[in-house]
């Protein structure tokens, strides 16, 4: 977990580096600060479980499993990207090993999930589905739809919150009068659970739990992930709307910096190991971002290709 956490930042610190050098088309929105809910959540997970993403992304899909080069050319709009370059940070897919998909559109996910929890429920299989949204999703009528119909159906599924406290420049407390999104679990019969979003531990226990539950057969949980994201809503977001001490106070609670004193603490990890996780994570997006810049762009013909109506 503390590898996937490193590798999530490492690609997510590179690509904000790359964005502001113009290397990368389109909208970025980073996940930095949020990594132990991704890979709390997901380390839980078979490859054959579904996860739904948002349009910050980049952390859930490496948690799940996706390929760090063919999402590094999906960004920078390459051929050898997840969608042949024509999809960009919002639509990384792999239907192979579970990921349905990022999604531009709030609260995209929670009704696609209902419906892959309920296709897996039909076919008999074991799969759960783990839907991510934002707090500023909760407030989307699909977030009601799909945990309604979650719940009335018993459907595998785990409907996974990351407060990160803003819906754009909006505070949360600007935008709901529950504190906590998990209680609102309540109005649709089901567990809500709120944690520590920044103790991957925490995280892991607590979708453990929840995935535990709906593997077998015991229906739909609301788990909410307290945590934050430390750069803006979007890259170029100049953040007017927090102050730098709210900023610092959080960054004090790193969940890689934590999890990595816990390690040395128990003695699981030295710093040397650290350290080489560090570099080799490093190395690893660089290697990805060559193999990005050196594919071709798709040509013009091929806008009008894999298009569904
Ligand atoms: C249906 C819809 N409404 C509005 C938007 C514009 N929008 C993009 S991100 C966002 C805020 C999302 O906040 P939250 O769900 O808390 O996720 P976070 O960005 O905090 O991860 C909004 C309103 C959109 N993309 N889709």
């Amino acid at each position: 977990m503390f590898r996937q956490m490193v590798r999530i930042r490492a690609f997510e610190t590179r690509v904000g580096e790359l964005f502001a050098q113009g290397k990368i088309p389109g909208f970025v929105h980073l996940y930095i600060g949020e990594e132990a809910t991704a890979v709390g959540v997901c380390s839980n997970l078979k490859p054959s479980d579904y996860i739904t993403s948002t349009h910050r992304g980049h952390g859930h899909c490496l948690a799940k499993g996706g390929d760090m080069k063919a999402m590094m050319a999906e960004l920078f709009g390459r051929k050898s990207g997840y969608c042949k370059g024509k999809g960009g940070s919002m639509h990384i897919a792999d239907v192979d090993i579970g990921i349905l998909g990022a999604n531009g559109i709030v609260g995209g996910g929670l009704t696609v999930a209902a419906g892959a929890a309920l296709s897996a429920k039909m076919r008999g299989t074991d799969q759960v589905t783990v839907c991510f949204f934002g707090d500023g999703a909760s407030n989307q009528t699909t977030f009601h739809e799909g945990l309604n119909i979650a719940s009335i159906w018993n459907l595998p599924v785990v409907y996974v919150c990351e407060n990160n406290l803003y819906g754009i420049s909006m505070h949360q407390s600007r935008h709901q009068k529950v504190a906590d999104v998990a209680d609102r679990a309540g109005a649709y019969g089901i567990p809500g659970v709120t944690v520590d979003g920044n103790d991957v531990m925490a995280v892991y226990e607590a979708a453990k739990e929840a995935i535990g539950r709906a593997r077998a057969g015991d229906g739909p949980t609301l788990l909410e992930c307290k945590t934050y994201r430390w750069k803006g809503h979007f890259e170029g977001d100049p953040t007017l709307y927090r102050s730098v001490e709210e900023l610092e106070e959080w960054k004090r609670r790193c969940p890689i910096l934590a999890f990595n004193g816990r390690l040395l603490e128990m003695e699981a990890l030295s710093p040397e190991e650290a350290a080489s996780i560090q570099s080799g994570a490093e190395a690893e997006v660089e290697d990805a971002v060559k193999c990005a810049a050196e594919s071709p762009f798709p040509s013009p013909e091929e806008a009008l290709e894999d298009l569904f109506a």
